[in-house]
């Protein structure tokens, strides 16, 4: 039996708060132990707020019409009793819609004009300028009041050819594909460039964001949503209606903005909608389901995929369905299906790739920690056998022994600058890899390729010039890469002489590995020049085009250098915490042999009372080592929490 795609999230967010809560609790525990050092302390940060605010986000991707908006309100707003997004004949989402919720924003609709084209920046940068979007005000108790405004997103303007031109609905390269000037000659196109929709329904407070993206001429004009928007989202849903089969453009779509997504890093459906189109009154259910079957298996064949991988569904019917409670009409529509396979496929791989690295950072931290534990162990056993040796010892013995602590004292206060040393070549490397990956450096290759693309005649070397950047950008990546691991033998040579030393048990923390930002970037690298390939690259002759594109290209870019740059952050934080935590313990175990020294001498405390004690210490160290394992091992294996369901906390 299928479980609703609304019940699989909500298990989802029930798992992400718990764990949330669960970090706080390991952090507090850590603080009250004295464990919390300032790496740590960063690391449970950032795991907190990772598991807090992960967004899941799915789009819909088709040629208009096919019931992209229809099924959104299906699958995720029945709960209204009415249609939310515009999706009747004639009245269609016209720009591309997001829909999810930040809680610093009043419920509203954003709307970004649509001669926001006309100049450079990407669309990430637009969002961060919310005074150039108009805000209409959304009053949430009212379905009726919404669904009117979200009307807004189905509004257009007419405008003449040469402004459709430049607001990227017109080619004359491609005539075919230009749409229909009125006895004026002019064209239609959409009002707004982009809309979001900020709600607090219960599935977007968890997390979830929806694309709603209009038909293939809109998606071609807006680069972002290509190389940005649609590789980065965690589900593609693409569209085709059983009453058109697959058209010469729902196949553009497929090709050029689906077929080439890794079907590792998203999962994506094929759904087959309005199979109610086929309900005739005069087959049997059984010709009906052959009819569907054959459909699903001509549509798999066009598209290249297997006939199961096709979802045939009837999003209409489904909504009227839930709204009207006929549980018959719902299994007709097959809508379960298509709701299962979302949970599944989704929700199911998010949690899993949000569990391990939820794991893999409670792991490090565990090695972390237990490191300053072990550092107190061995103090507090080295303390012990330095008492047992006072046994029976007259007083002068005693007190050459003071002396004696209090050389290596000063010694060890004075190793402070070989370690300063280390610390400023250290600090120097690290600059240098920010450098290389700083926004400085990110600008001016962006300038290049600009350039590049701009020379007349180049258009043909296009993907040259994507290629050279992307090898540059892989170059420089590299480079980090070796910067990190001259650090790393630097650190293992300079913490390995420490140890001999002084004694120390310091070990470097495992270095970055930035394996999957090259990864990533060979992703970018494809989505780019998959789009570019097929029938685009005309447009880069649009110097507002390309210019748009490059922008879109470099916030990407800079998002994925501030991610290297932020893991690289934190293992320098944690290299630089080991150490420290092993100065001030060392520091902290001088005083505190000298003051033991100290009692003694003054017949304040017995000898044995003292090393009763140090016995005593030894134990909680012990205790807390326990604790910690215990406390980690559950937030490693804690993905399995959610499904337990007696942990579930009422969500609406
Ligand atoms: N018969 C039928 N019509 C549907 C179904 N889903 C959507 N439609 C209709 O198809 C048209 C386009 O739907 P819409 O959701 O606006 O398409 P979009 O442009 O892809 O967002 C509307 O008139 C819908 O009522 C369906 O499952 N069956
Ligand atoms: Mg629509």
């Amino acid at each position: 039996m299928a479980t609703s795609f609304n019940d699989q999230f909500d298990q989802h967010g029930v798992w992400r708060r718990e764990f949330a809560l669960r970090l706080k609790l390991l952090a507090e525990w850590l603080k009250d132990n004295e464990l919390l050092d300032a790496a740590v302390e960063e690391r449970l940060r950032r795991l907190e707020s990772q598991v807090r605010s992960d967004k899941i986000m799915v789009a819909f991707v088709a040629e208009f019409s096919r019931g992209k908006s229809e099924m959104i309100n299906a699958v995720f707003f029945a709960g209204y009793g009415r249609r939310i997004m515009p999706a009747t004949a004639g009245r269609t989402t016209m720009c591309p819609t997001e829909l999810g919720y930040d809680a610093e924003v009043p419920p509203c609709l954003r709307l970004l004009p649509i001669e926001t084209r006309r100049q450079p920046q990407s669309l990430m940068e637009w969002r961060m300028a919310p005074e150039k979007w108009v805000r209409i005000d959304l009053d949430v108790k009212n379905p009726q009041q919404l669904a009117s405004a979200f009307e807004k997103v189905a509004e257009t303007i007419q405008v003449s050819q040469d402004d459709a031109q430049a607001l990227g609905f017109w080619h004359n390269q491609t005539p075919e594909d230009n749409p229909l000037p009125d006895a004026q000659g002019r064209i239609e196109v959409p009002r707004w460039r982009h809309a979001l929709i900020n709600i607090a329904h219960p599935l977007l407070k968890q997390g979830l964001v929806i694309l709603d993206t209009p038909g293939l001429n809109a998606i071609g004009a807006e680069p972002e949503l290509t190389v940005s928007l649609i590789p980065q989202a965690h589900a593609v849903v693409f569209i085709l209606g059983a009453d058109t089969g697959v058209t010469k453009s729902d196949l553009s779509i497929w090709r050029e903005h689906l077929a080439a997504q890794p079907e590792d890093t998203c999962s994506r459906l094929v759904v087959l909608n309005k199979i109610d189109t086929l309900w005739d009154a005069l087959s049997t259910p059984e010709q009906i389901q052959v009819q569907i079957e054959r459909q699903k298996a001509s549509t798999a064949e066009i598209l290249g995929l297997l006939a199961q991988q096709v979802i045939a569904v009837s999003a209409q019917k489904g909504l009227v369905a839930k709204v009207t409670k006929d549980s018959d009409l719902l299994q007709r529509s097959c809508l379960p299906v298509l709701e299962d396979a979302l949970g599944r496929g989704m929700v199911g791989r998010r949690q899993q790739i949000l569990g391990a690295a939820m794991a893999s950072g409670i792991g490090d931290l565990r090695i972390e920690t237990g490191r300053v534990i072990n550092i107190r162990k061995r103090d507090l056993t080295e303390q012990f056998q330095e008492l047992a040796g006072l046994k029976g010892k007259n007083a002068t013995v005693i007190k050459h022994m003071r002396t004696r602590i209090s050389i290596e004292q000063a010694e060890f206060d004075q190793g402070g600058a070989k370690i300063h040393a280390v610390r400023s070549v250290h600090l120097k490397l690290l600059r240098d890899m920010f450098a290389i990956l700083g926004s400085s450096a990110l600008k001016k290759e962006m300038a290049q390729l600009t350039d590049a693309l701009m020379q007349k005649g180049l258009k043909l070397g296009v993907k040259r010039s994507y290629g050279d950047t992307f090898d540059r950008l892989r170059t420089n990546l590299q480079s980090v890469q070796s910067l990190a691991n001259e650090i790393q033998s630097m650190l293992a040579a300079t913490f390995s002489q420490l140890n001999t030393e002084y004694g120390f048990s310091l070990q470097p923390p495992s270095e970055p590995a930035l394996g999957r930002y090259l990864q990533e970037l060979d992703g970018v690298e494809r989505s780019h020049l998959q789009y570019l390939g097929i029938g685009n690259a005309f447009k880069l002759a649009q110097l507002e085009f390309s210019e748009r594109l490059v922008r879109a290209l470099s916030t990407r870019l800079r998002g994925i250098h501030e991610s290297v740059l932020s893991d690289i952050e934190l293992w320098s934080k944690s290299a630089a915490s080991h150490l420290d935590a092993q100065l001030r313990e060392r520091r902290r175990s001088f005083v505190r042999r000298i003051e033991a020294i100290d009692r003694i001498q003054q017949a304040a405390e017995g000898l044995d009372d003292r090393m009763a004690e140090i016995q005593l210490q030894e134990e909680s160290l012990n205790h807390l080592d326990v604790k910690l394992n215990e406390l980690t091992a559950y937030l490693m294996t804690a993905q399995d929490l959610a499904r337990d369901g007696d942990t579930a906390l009422p969500v609406r």
